[in-house]
């Protein structure tokens, strides 16, 4: 099997090989303008070509897991472009309004982890599994830490209760026996995520089928005050067993992000129980003949469910009008730029 190939390249990007002098290679990790890349031949360090940076939108610019043509230059080289994606991982950047944020590309399957010490949080879980599914990436979650709650069962059971069609791993980091439960869900030159909040053990996790600790590329790693190791940078690492994983520093919001075309928020029991409402086009808000609202009422739909759904639902609503605004708006200033220029133009300055 070609390098490329063990990092999973496929039939998918193969149209879009360029051979005027130009590698493919795939991105491992970005810091700062450096972006470590495997090529055919072995690793390179590349920056964007200046074309490529004044061309593109930030959320173009590679990511970790693209697939990009790089010129080269021995160890070095000169980012061209980035091949189509596959899909992306996405949020809504933290902090803003409407601006998407790109994780990584071209992932198989996302893992959202939380720790059952502390982490557990059925809301954020279903905003991870929105998000996650209307990238269209299957998600799997993993309930760590399990070693440290008496009853770690009622948590799985608490996560098959949602309906999700998505497997829910129970199991403890530091438990090697454990480890081999998930890890055989690890295929051979497929791309996997660790998502979560800090500290629920993601890089211990990848680190127990490592078989080692990750040594972060530069000063990615950094002890905090509690003595511990938290991850500063998205990394691609390849596995003993030939699958790929991306380790990512924990995150404080997961916010969602409007979806394609007229997905809503999917939530299995809802959309189990649409058929029955009265109107086809039912927002299960305020509709009388609402199978939904009825569900609520006599409690056959839990209510975190619906106040879960309700609140991506508004969050997706939010950022799509505000997108929409801010789409608008720069429409404005191109308009008026070009009303500038051409005053210039007739003024003759
Ligand atoms: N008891 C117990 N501790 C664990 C388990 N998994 C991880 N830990 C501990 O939890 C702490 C945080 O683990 P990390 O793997 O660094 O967490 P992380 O998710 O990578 O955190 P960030 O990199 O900050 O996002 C470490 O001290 C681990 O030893 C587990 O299953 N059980
Ligand atoms: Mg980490
Ligand atoms: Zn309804």
């Amino acid at each position: 099997m070609s390098t490329l190939q063990s990092y999973g390249w496929t039939a998918h990007f193969m149209n879009h090989r360029s051979n005027e002098g130009l590698d493919t290679a795939r991105v491992l990790s970005i810091q700062g303008f450096k972006h470590h890349l495997i090529t055919e031949e072995g690793y390179v360090e590349a920056e964007l070509s200046g074309a490529l940076l004044n061309r593109c939108e930030l959320e173009d610019y590679p990511k970790v897991g693209d697939w990009v043509l790089v010129k080269r230059y021995d160890e070095e080289g000169i980012i061209i472009d980035t091949l189509p994606r596959i899909n992306e991982l996405s949020r809504k950047a933290p902090g803003s309004v409407s601006s998407r944020q790109v994780l990584a590309a071209n992932i198989d399957v996302a893992f959202i982890v939380q720790g059952l010490d502390r982490d557990f949080n059925l809301m954020r879980l279903q905003r991870y599994l929105q998000q996650i599914m209307q990238c269209h990436i299957q998600p799997v979650v993993i309930l760590n830490k399990a070693d440290l709650v008496p009853d770690p069962e009622t948590y799985r059971q608490q996560v098959a209760e949602l309906g999700y069609d998505c497997p829910v791993i129970l199991t403890s980091a530091l438990d090697e026996a454990q480890q081999k439960e998930w890890a055989g869900y690890l295929l051979p030159q497929h791309t996997y995520i660790l998502l979560g909040s800090s500290g629920v053990g993601k890089s211990t996790l990848l680190n127990s089928l490592l078989g080692h600790k990750l040594q972060e590329e530069g000063a990615t790693s950094v002890a905090n005050n509690k003595g511990r190791h938290t991850t500063t940078a998205r990394q691609l690492v390849l596995l003993p067993n030939g699958s790929m994983i991306i380790d990512v520093p924990g995150m404080r919001e997961f916010g969602v992000t409007a979806a394609e075309g007229n997905d809503a928020v999917v939530h299995p029991q809802i959309e189990a129980l649409a058929p029955l409402c009265r109107f086809s086009n039912c927002s299960h808000q305020h509709e009388p003949g609402c199978a939904v609202i009825k569900a609520v009422r006599n409690e056959t739909l839990p209510e975190l469910v619906y106040r879960s759904y309700l609140k991506l639902l508004r969050e997706q609503y939010h950022f799509q009008t505000s997108e929409a605004d801010r789409r608008r708006n720069e429409k404005q200033f191109a308009k008026i730029g070009k009303q500038v220029s051409k005053h210039r133009k007739d003024s003759k300055y």
